[in-house]
């Protein structure tokens, strides 16, 4: 068997918790890559290398690791369960060829693998369920995979059936002791992380008999010969149940669930099994390109490759995890970016990873996943082929930012530089961006929530030894005028020598809202001079800025309609500030109003949660404009108008009241009156 039969790419994907790096670790310690299991507590884990990670006790990137069992090389991408982090996921699902869903034996959280699956699907590919932690008291592992068909159809069945010892009936799951292997029908008792086959106990016996029987059902809906064996009650062979459920598993009709104490290393030996025998290699699964054909895995063919990852470290620079597809990389391989115009590239260096560790080698041919060294323009999601060669891959799409933070540095650093090492962050994840916000100014840092934010921040003092202050960007509130006046002003003062002198009268008029602010004027006899109308223009401009509130005052026309000057002490200054005197004078007659900004926002969310969507809306001043069934199957997306100040930490919220599963997009739409009562303020504005 060729080298690229024996290797498998497998994703851990999976809720914020449910034990993926646990279960990484203990299969790398299954396929003796590292001697013994680290623990995600006191930070000694392959996968969760970065100091956040261990910092938080979370994965917040992916992690890359291999191991080989039994000659099947086998490379796993450890995903970061926490919604904050998907974009990473989203990325890395690019790169693999099949993914374990990793959940726990909890059916209330198997809403949140929702949006996981609808990614995995999205790609085609072959996936199993792993329900996990069935050592904890309460696992409740039918209810899980009862939760998972209700959700996914009955082609989501279990392939193993779990076995509790039953002297500790008190307490009964804490007693997970073995499966049952349903295509097999034989017991396996976890010694350690190893298993012996045993009598299946007579208390499991009937359960597992009826979980066969699914098994059975659900597959010969794409085998005739295995349904006429059913309908005649034939008990068909093993090797033609383990066959089919290799090539309906590999085709993603069949999702096999199975069971695992991540935490002991229970079930992880069957996990390797699975992965060797359901999963395809990257022979056997072409990756596709964006107009859905396979490209040949060949080693021979030119070089076609995506970045799924990139980290940059301050002295060694940037490092990009790319899935080879097809063709081989060495060292002195052209390479050109065709996502970035053609860029001409060369390999820094070749490296397998395991978790913080670069194992330098030769050559990576196609179906591998390696890092490559200093590749500087390239990005995630970018496609890299040798020289000249074209050709276009299905692009990932990320959500939209959902959260901000406003940034300025602490001390000493300039705005400048501060920048460059935020980009230099930013660079590593696509789903994170700067801005500069329109009316406040403020430097913007823009996640897809409050964790990724604040993770950012933290890898930018880290790596870069730069502290910031970080704060809820204001609220761009404007200001306007209800009601129309007239003032007179005049600015006179006499110091010896020339004096000044400038007179103005001027006239103040409310606009369309949105129409901003305008000046005019209708000056007669030159009782103004010509020369000194620019400069009452500028008087009035900026003393807009900054109206009886605070704010930028819009939505007005300002006339300059009469006026005096003097010969000698007229001046543009002594014009201007008379202008400015007016400005101030005239605003509070003209009832004044703070304009707050609103925006558009339409949440996405699974249908069950669209009352409380809406009501959450509504308790936020929001307008609700519709609601309709959205692309996503069984979701709908609610339109309302917002205002912006109540949308600050409304993902967090979102995510609190929809298990992580609602999204939604804001724009701006439009300045609306702040309502009577609301106190607002620049400071207080948050
Ligand atoms: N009882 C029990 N606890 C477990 C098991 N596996 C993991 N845990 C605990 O569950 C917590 C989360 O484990 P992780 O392995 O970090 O889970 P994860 O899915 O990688 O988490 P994220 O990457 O942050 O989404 C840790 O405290 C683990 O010790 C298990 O099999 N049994
Ligand atoms: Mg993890």
């Amino acid at each position: 068997m060729s080298e690229i039969d024996r290797r498998r790419n497998v994703a851990f994907v999976g809720p914020h918790h449910a034990g993926k790096t646990t279960l990484v670790e203990a299969l790398l310690a299954q396929c003796g890559a590292i001697p013994r299991r680290g623990s995600v507590a006191d930070g000694s884990t392959v996968t969760d290398h970065e100091p956040e990670d261990v910092a938080h006790a979370q994965s917040t990137t992916v992690g890359f690791a291999h191991g080989t069992c039994d000659g099947l090389d086998i490379t796993v991408v450890d995903t970061p369960g926490f919604v904050d982090f998907h974009s990473e996921t989203h990325l890395a699902l690019a790169g693999v060829d099949a993914a374990i869903v990793v959940l726990d034996a909890d059916p209330a959280r198997v809403a949140q693998t929702q949006g996981l699956i609808a990614a995995i699907e999205a790609r085609r590919l072959p996936h199993c369920f792993v329900v996990n932690k069935l050592d904890r008291p309460g696992a409740d592992f039918e209810a899980t995979l009862a939760a998972l068909q209700a959700h996914y159809g009955r082609h989501v069945v279990a392939e193993q059936w779990p076995i509790f010892a039953r002297e500790r009936a008190s307490d009964k799951h804490s007693g997970f002791h073995g499966y049952v292997d349903l295509a097999e029908m034989r017991a396996h008792l976890f010694d350690d992380a190893d298993e012996r086959a045993s009598e299946i106990p007579g208390d499991t016996r009937e359960r597992a008999q009826h979980a066969r029987a699914d098994l059975l059902e659900a597959m010969a809906d794409f085998d005739d010969h295995l349904m006429e064996e059913l309908l005649e009650g034939v008990e068909p062979p093993l090797d033609e149940v383990e066959r089919d459920l290799c090539s309906e598993c590999a085709h993603d009709q069949i999702v096999p669930v199975l069971v695992a104490a991540g935490a002991s290393g229970a079930g992880v030996s069957a996990l390797v099994r699975a992965i060797e025998r359901w999963f395809p290699s990257p022979a056997d699964a072409p990756m596709l390109d964006a107009e859905g054909r396979p490209i040949a895995p060949d080693p021979d063919a030119p070089l076609v490759a995506t970045v799924i990852k990139t980290s940059i470290h301050p002295q060694s620079g940037k490092l990009s995890v790319v899935r080879v597809i097809a063709g081989t990389i060495r060292t002195d391989t052209p390479l050109t970016d065709i996502s970035q115009g053609g860029e001409k590239l060369r390999a820094g260096g070749l490296y397998r990873l395991q978790g913080r560790k670069h194992e330098t080698i030769g050559e990576a041919g196609p179906g591998t996943i390696v890092a490559i060294a200093r590749l500087e323009a390239v990005k995630s999601g970018d496609t890299l082929t040798s020289n000249g060669h074209k050709v276009l891959l299905p692009r990932v799409q990320l959500d939209e930012p959902s959260f901000a933070i406003a940034i300025k540095p602490k001390e000493r650093i300039d705005e400048a530089k501060l920048f460059q090492m935020l980009a230099r962050i930013v660079e590593e994840d696509p789903s994170l961006h700067l801005d500069r916000a329109e009316v406040t100014g403020e430097l913007l840092l823009l996640g897809n929530g409050e964790q990724h934010v604040a993770i950012a921040v933290e890898r930018l003092s880290r790596k870069y030894k730069v502290d910031v202050e970080t704060a809820a960007p204001q609220i761009p509130y404007l200001e306007t005028i209800t009601a129309a006046t007239e003032v007179h002003s005049r600015y006179k003062h006499q110091t010896g020598g020339h004096g000044q002198f400038g007179d103005v009268w001027l006239r103040f008029e409310p606009r369309d809202r949105g129409a901003g602010s305008s000046f005019g004027e209708s000056i007669v006899g030159g009782v103004v001079p010509k020369q000194f109308i620019p400069a009452v223009e500028k008087g009035v401009r900026e003393a807009l800025a900054h109206g009886p509130n605070g704010f930028p005052v819009t939505d007005l026309h300002v006339t300059l309609f009469d006026g005096q000057y003097h010969d000698v002490d007229s001046s543009e200054q002594s014009f201007k500030t008379a202008a400015g005197m007016g400005v101030r004078e005239a605003l509070p007659k003209c009832r004044p109003v703070v304009l707050e900004p609103i925006s558009r926002v339409a949440v996405t969310v699974p249908n069950a949660y669209t009352s409380t969507v809406i009501a959450q809306l509504t308790g936020k001043r929001g307008q609700i404009l519709g609601m309709a069934p959205a692309d996503e199957h069984g979701c709908d997306v609610v339109e309302a108008d917002v205002p912006q100040v109540e949308l600050a930490r409304y993902i967090t919220e979102l995510r609190t009241a929809t298990q992580g599963l609602g999204r939604y997009r804001a724009r701006h739409e439009r300045y609306d009156p702040v309502p009577g009562n609301r106190a607002v303020g620049p400071k207080t504005a948050v």
